[in-house]
């Protein structure tokens, strides 16, 4: 498909998060896609593309929910039927609802911080533009941090003046490959998560950079309740722990190596604050209690001898201690990561090459890479004047508690009162814990507004839905941070059914209430292409490279940007000389004593890392009735809730159902067998799974991966007591990580599971909505 007003391509190209790839039209449809030529090993996801292009899940026309224009006031949000409408008519209701609100509540009760992935392109990046079209209306209230580190993203600076160390670069795999000897990886080097590059990658690379591990060889330790977190190639050694106990064994390893005066005491001086209140909790003098592997190995499960034995390892060897994100997805999440900043500091090997301490390798495609300091970038989104934003992961205390305070990172919050609520690229049935209470709160809003090009949870739960483009029906630049390929994606299909651009909405919208050169700025989306393009030009040729003009570029499909940078490792002038080059917290070194943290006095907080109990965990009260550790991994058939409709994602699950890993010797003690359909429940509810047995997962553990479309069965009597498909959430606990970091704590989840008993409800989430013909 030719845009008259662009050149015409060599030969059509696109990328999602999953992959950049080239596409195969016939008769305008999708038949297939190619990999990209200078992508090493692509990924199985891109494949997925004709099936969801053309998928009956795409949502067909404007619709308005029946309910809400009786003015039901919400009771039967993800219950009701949907009308449709015309476009001018639902634009016309989305703009007067957005003018009421703003002009009788105020903008503050606009939440529209609308977290989610979106696309990869970055021009069409719905997130973004919702958050440029709110602002020029007057603000919103916003969401800041992620669901994926979003603990120690508002955490970490404290202690190291900035999150670099788990948003990137991080220390390269090549410096790792060179120096390292011993890489001990709490959670693993999950291959799956390398599948993903948020803004869409020309490389996925992982097994090369295992390669290089090999290669010196690199001892990798593989400490996770999964034993299928390290790729069977590295041949690394698993040392399975109880899920959230990591701190208290990364406590006692810093024991061992105080407790026998190997600290490196230089290093602590001069690089860090004071190191006596960690160290006197380290012996137990502030509390009686050693954090010795005897301890430990009480909280952990892992035997005293073999933490002994592991922190002997530690001592005269080059050492990278990694974490993966998911650890921090937990309750108390902010500890595990400091306490592991501070067996670095013990160890002084921070700032060194291929050691210390970097985070995330294994939870994003593209971590370690070499740097490419890619200029990829959008539109600005300008500036909310509201000024107020949550965490993300607090959205339903939000919706539920207008006016209440809450604590986050030495701040108050005051939750204001939504009244409207508008998503555009994220999908909160999906990310969100405790969807039955999720549920809930999505009741409470007059009105909520979802863009989607499918019909998600989400979308079912909206008042007025909006079909908009996939990414092959627009024309838009990917490309992400940490690769190093510029990507043009080119519009290769006319839009589905009645879908338009997020871009053409908001501009309508902006143009019903006066503000369209304000969104647009005089630009079709088309024509901000090079003018992004010439923005990425003007900041590489102050690097001194060359790019092509946005003709060539575009013609060509992709520029590819050179290394600035393969053996880079974090901390380096840090090390060299901490007074000339001071971290960017208030005493310029690491923080192993905090004295705003110790300030804030958040419960249990003393001002240095400490393990804090997780309230569900294996070593809980509560486990005696519910006795199994939840675990919501990422999946590896699809990326979060998207592509759920595809083969691939059916491939990964078992008769329609998600699969439950569980141990064999916890499924004998319950009586379960191999394809049992389970129940799986704690008090905030219950689903069902397809069980799988399996030794490469933790006694205690159950392993249940995230993104099976919320599918509650509603001919119950009690409503969300049943969801039938194997979505986790709705198990996990809606809670804050801590007041520090206010993250998404979805990984302290206790659960039991037991065979599911009379006729097996048939999954439902795939079959359409609910339309009446009526067009309104
Ligand atoms: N239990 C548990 N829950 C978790 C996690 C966990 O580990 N355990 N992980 C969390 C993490 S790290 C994350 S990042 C979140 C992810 O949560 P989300 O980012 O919300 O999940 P996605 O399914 O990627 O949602 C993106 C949505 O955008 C839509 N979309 C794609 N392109 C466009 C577009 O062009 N326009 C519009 N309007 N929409 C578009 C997609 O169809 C999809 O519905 O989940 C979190 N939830
Ligand atoms: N295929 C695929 N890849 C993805 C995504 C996807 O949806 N699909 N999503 C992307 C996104 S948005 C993100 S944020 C990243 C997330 O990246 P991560 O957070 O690293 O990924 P997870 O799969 O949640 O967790 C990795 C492993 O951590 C282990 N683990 C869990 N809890 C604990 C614990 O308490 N201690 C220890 N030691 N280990 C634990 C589990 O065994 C799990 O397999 O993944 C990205 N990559
Ligand atoms: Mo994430």
């Amino acid at each position: 498909m030719h845009s008259p007003d662009l050149p015409t391509p060599d030969i059509l190209r696109s990328a999602s998060h999953w992959g950049a790839f080239r596409v195969q039209v016939q008769n305008q449809r999708l038949v297939g896609v190619q990999p990209f030529e200078h992508d090493p090993h692509p990924g199985q996801m891109i494949h997925v593309w004709p099936q969801m292009q053309h998928s009956p899940l795409r949502i067909p026309r404007p619709l308005v929910r029946r309910g809400w224009l009786a003015g039901d006031g919400g009771a039967a949000r993800g219950r009701d039927d949907f009308i449709p409408v015309e476009w001018d008519v639902a634009l016309d209701h989305v703009a007067s609802e957005l003018d009421r609100v703003r002009t009788v509540h105020g903008n503050s009760a606009i939440f529209g911080g609308s977290y989610g992935w979106s696309s990869a392109g970055r021009l069409h990046h719905a997130r973004t533009l919702l958050h440029r079209f709110l602002n020029t209306l007057g603000g919103f209230t916003g969401q800041v941090t992620n669901y994926s580190y979003g603990a120690v993203m508002a955490f970490l600076p404290r202690i190291l003046g900035s999150a670099e160390a788990v948003a990137g670069p991080v220390t390269t795999w090549h410096s790792i490959g060179e120096h390292c000897d011993l890489l001990l990886a709490f959670g693993g080097l999950a291959s799956k998560n390398w599948e993903i590059h948020s803004g869409g990658g020309g490389q996925h690379r992982l097994q090369d950079w295992l390669a290089l591990l090999r290669k010196r060889p690199v001892s990798v330790l593989n400490i996770s309740p999964q034993r299928d977190d390290v790729a069977a190639s590295v041949g690394a050694r698993w040392l399975p722990l109880r899920p959230n106990t990591d701190t208290a064994l990364i406590l006692a390893l810093s024991y061992c190596l105080v407790r026998d005066g190997l600290e490196d005491k230089a290093f602590l001086a001069r690089h860090c604050t004071d190191f006596g209140p960690l160290r006197s909790y380290l012996l137990g003098e502030a509390d009686g209690q050693a954090k010795s592997p005897t301890w430990a190995a009480e909280i952990t499960g892992i035997d005293a001898n073999e933490i002994e034995a592991l922190a002997r390892q530690l001592v005269g060897k080059r050492v990278l201690l990694t974490a993966a994100w998911s650890l921090q997805r937990a309750r108390h999440g902010e500890q595990s990561y400091w306490a592991l900043v501070a067996l670095a500091s013990i160890l002084g090997q921070v700032g060194l090459p291929g050691g210390g301490f970097a985070f995330g390798y294994g939870s994003m495609g593209a971590m370690g890479n070499p740097l490419y300091d890619s200029p990829i970038r959008g539109l600005p989104v300008g500036v909310n004047p509201v000024g107020i934003s949550i965490p993300v992961a607090r959205v339903a205390d939000l919706l539920l508690q207008p006016g209440q305070e809450a604590d986050f990172n030495g701040q108050r919050l005051i939750y204001p009162d939504t009244r409207l609520v508008y998503w555009a690229g994220g999908n909160p049935f999906h990310h969100h814990q405790d969807l039955n209470r999720l549920r809930l709160a999505f009741r409470r809003p007059e009105t909520v507004v979802v863009h989607d090009n499918f019909w998600t949870a989400t979308a079912r739960h909206a008042d007025i839905v909006l079909p908009v483009t996939t990414t092959l029906e627009r024309n838009d630049i990917g490309g992400s941070s940490r690769d190093p390929f510029l990507l043009a994606m080119h519009q290769a299909l006319p839009p589905e059914g009645q879908a338009r651009d997020d871009y053409d909405i908001f501009a309508s919208l902006a143009e019903r209430l006066g503000l369209r050169e304000a969104f647009t700025g005089g630009r079709s989306a088309n024509a901000w292409l090079p003018e992004l393009w010439a923005g990425m030009r003007q900041a590489l040729a102050e690097r001194g490279l060359d790019a092509p003009d946005f003709e060539t570029f575009w013609r060509k499909g992709y520029y590819e940007l050179p290394e600035a940078g393969r053996d880079f490792f974090l901390f380096e002038r840090f090390r060299a000389d901490p007074d000339k080059y001071p971290l960017k917290t208030p005493s310029g070194r690491i923080e192993l004593f905090c004295e705003a943290v110790a300030r804030f006095g958040y419960e249990g907080q003393t001002g240095h890392p400490l393990w804090l109990d997780p309230e569900e965990w294996l070593g809980a009260p509560l486990a005696r009735t519910y006795p199994l550790h939840l675990l919501t991994p990422q999946p590896e058939t699809r990326l979060h809730g998207q592509m759920d409709g595809s083969e691939l994602s059916r491939d990964g699950k078992r008769d329609g159902r998600e699969v439950l890993r569980l141990h064999p010797a916890d499924a004998a003690s319950r009586g379960l067998n191999e394809g049992d359909i389970v129940r799986v429940f704690n008090p905030r509810g219950a689903c069902l799974a397809s069980l799988a047995l399996s030794d490469g997962v933790a006694r205690g553990v159950a392993v249940l991966p995230t993104g099976a479309t919320f599918d509650p069965d509603d001919t119950r009597q009690a409503d969300g007591m049943l969801e039938k498909h194997g979505n986790p959430n709705v198990l996990t606990r809606d809670v804050g990580t801590s007041e520090l970091g206010q993250g998404c704590a979805a990984h302290s989840c206790l659960v039991e599971v037991e065979r599911f008993c009379g006729p097996v409800p048939a999954v439902t989430a795939f079959d359409p909505p609910w339309l009446m013909s009526k067009i309104a």
